[in-house]
């Protein structure tokens, strides 16, 4: 065997194994050396465990720091480290231990931290030495001959047990040749130092990368956060704009609804004030076909009962109980009442007497009546009681005449009252005029014989209904004899009138 000069240095092999395989070795080792004991010799250096074994005239020691598979990396960093400097005497080497062949995972391992710890330096001085008491794989594993391949084929095999001195004399040539190759010094310590500090660098490096990239990280997750921050700020601005839309919509929807309600109500308005004016218009045109009639007579002769009668039964109304139906008060103030009769408006003044005992005119009354009866008078119904015929009833006429024209008579009709009390039940009331007194005969002749008769009593009222529609058909064709006119005393002017109706009526 060559030693190129080496013999006289002390080897030192760091074992790099698993327990199991270490325990093969030394098992071996003892095989093949039990019965020369002072050629091999284990101690234990620490955690570490050592074989010294002299061969072929040369000490080499082994170092193996148990390895353990459940040891941290910072563990077996610290065991590989004491192993490491337990060697510091002798050329340092490398050797992987492996069981038939077999390149495991566990061995692929500790040949990756051998690397990390040591750096790629380390491989230039590892040997495999493969022990193969057992089976044996029938083709090395490619990772297997990839690492023999960086090892420039340093690859030895131990067949059996014990070993023959050729195969461990081959292991030995095989590391001496190493040696020479790659320098007789073997792993220094200045490799390691080396290695350390390119580990640290790449550590430095790594970490730099590290943060580098958490950097980057970091950004690209707040640059998604922003981005997701835009797009809610987005979505949400899209549903504001959305909403706002929505509630412009809404306004939009009541607003026209508020218009076309207010334009309805316009309409209700304009519709209103038309038929407003159309009312005014047709009380306007109504005026035309207005009849008004004023009532004289004197006192008590049942003006104001005949009246109310008469507007009663021309506007088709009835009293619920016609038997309790009141006496009036005696009339102080022309008062003006009206109805609606068969289409045209029945207006009836009122009156008090209108002279007083020396037969002087009342001249407030007199206007008042005559401006009550605008758009009047048509007609005046003078009346009298049957069977009661005074001086004061035949000098009536006189009075009347000369407050409002000899003409007067002309639109007057007499309507007769309390025909119940003083008329004979089977006497007609023509019969009773036709025996009248001359005087009476005398008016109800100037009045152009236009006389009638109206039941106010109780007993015979429903002959009142007939009544008053005779009347109201004479009082009618008096009127359309005339025209359709009314009656001027010419003693006041329309527009005193008018006032002066506009006066009673806001008075009232
Ligand atoms: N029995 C009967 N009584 C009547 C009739 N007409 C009126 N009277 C009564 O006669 C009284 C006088 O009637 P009024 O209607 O007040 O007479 P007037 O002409 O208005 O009297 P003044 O207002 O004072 O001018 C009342 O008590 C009436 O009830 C009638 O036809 N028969
Ligand atoms: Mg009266």
């Amino acid at each position: 065997m060559s030693h190129n000069g080496m013999t006289d240095m002390k080897q030192t092999m760091m074992v790099v194994s698993m327990e199991e395989e270490w325990s093969s070795f030394k098992s071996l080792l003892q095989d093949s050396f039990g019965d020369k004991s002072h050629q091999l010799s284990f101690r234990s250096l620490g955690p570490n465990q050592v074989c010294d074994v002299t061969m072929d005239g040369r000490l080499v020691t082994l170092h193996y720091a148990v390895l353990k598979q459940d040891m941290t990396e910072e563990g077996t960093s610290q065991a590989v480290d004491s192993c490491f400097k337990s060697c510091a005497h002798g050329i340092r080497t490398f050797l992987l231990l492996i069981q038939g062949g077999r390149y495991t995972k566990k061995e692929r391992r500790m040949i990756e931290m051998l690397q990390a710890y040591f750096g790629v330096e380390a491989l230039k001085y590892l040997s495999v030495l493969s022990l193969e008491g057992g089976t044996v794989v029938d083709v090395l594993d490619d990772s297997l001959l990839e690492l023999i391949n960086v090892c420039d084929g340093r690859y030895c095999r131990i067949t059996g047990s014990p070993a023959t001195s050729d195969e461990l004399g081959a292991l030995l040539e095989m590391v001496d040749y190493m040696l020479t190759e790659n320098g007789a010094a073997g792993y220094t310590e200045s490799m390691l130092s080396e290695a350390k500090r390119r580990t640290t660098e790449d550590t430095a490096m790594k970490m730099l990368r590290q943060k580098v990239q958490e950097a980057e990280e970091k950004e690209q997750a707040f640059n998604q956060l922003v981005q997701q921050q835009e797009e809610s700020r987005a979505r949400e601005a899209e549903e504001l704009k959305s909403k706002h839309a929505e509630e412009r919509r809404k306004e939009a929807a009541e607003k026209r609804q508020y218009e076309t309600k207010r334009e309805s109500l316009d309409e209700a308005v304009r519709s209103h004030r038309a038929m407003l004016q159309l009312q005014t218009s047709t009380a306007n045109d109504e005026d035309v076909r207005k009849t008004s009639v004023i009532l004289l007579g004197l006192s008590g002769s049942g003006k104001s009962s005949a009246g109310n009668l008469i507007l009663e039964r021309a506007g088709n109304q009835y009293s619920v109980n016609e038997n309790c139906r009141d006496s009036p008060e005696p009339t102080l103030a022309c008062e003006r009442k009206e109805v609606l009769a068969e289409g045209s408006r029945l207006i009836l003044v009122d009156t008090p007497e209108l002279w007083d005992e020396d037969g002087t005119e009342n001249l407030e009354l007199v206007k008042d009546c005559l401006a009550l009866s605008l758009p009047g008078p048509h007609v005046f119904m003078l009346v009298l009681q049957v069977g009661r015929f005074t001086q004061g009833e035949s000098e009536m006429l006189g009075h009347l005449q000369k407050i409002f024209g000899r003409e007067f008579v002309e639109h007057t009709v007499v309507l007769f009252t309390r025909c119940d009390d003083n008329l004979h039940r089977a006497q007609r009331i023509t019969d009773y005029v036709a025996g009248a007194h001359a005087s009476l005969q005398d008016l109800i002749r100037k009045c152009g014989s236009r006389y009638y008769v109206l039941n106010v009593r109780n007993s015979q009222n429903a002959l009142s209904y007939p009544q008053v529609k005779d009347l109201l058909s004479g009082i009618n064709k008096l009127v359309a004899s005339h025209g359709g006119g009314c009656y001027s005393t010419r003693r006041f002017s329309m527009e005193e009138l008018k006032e002066r109706k506009k006066v009673i009526e806001e008075r009232n």
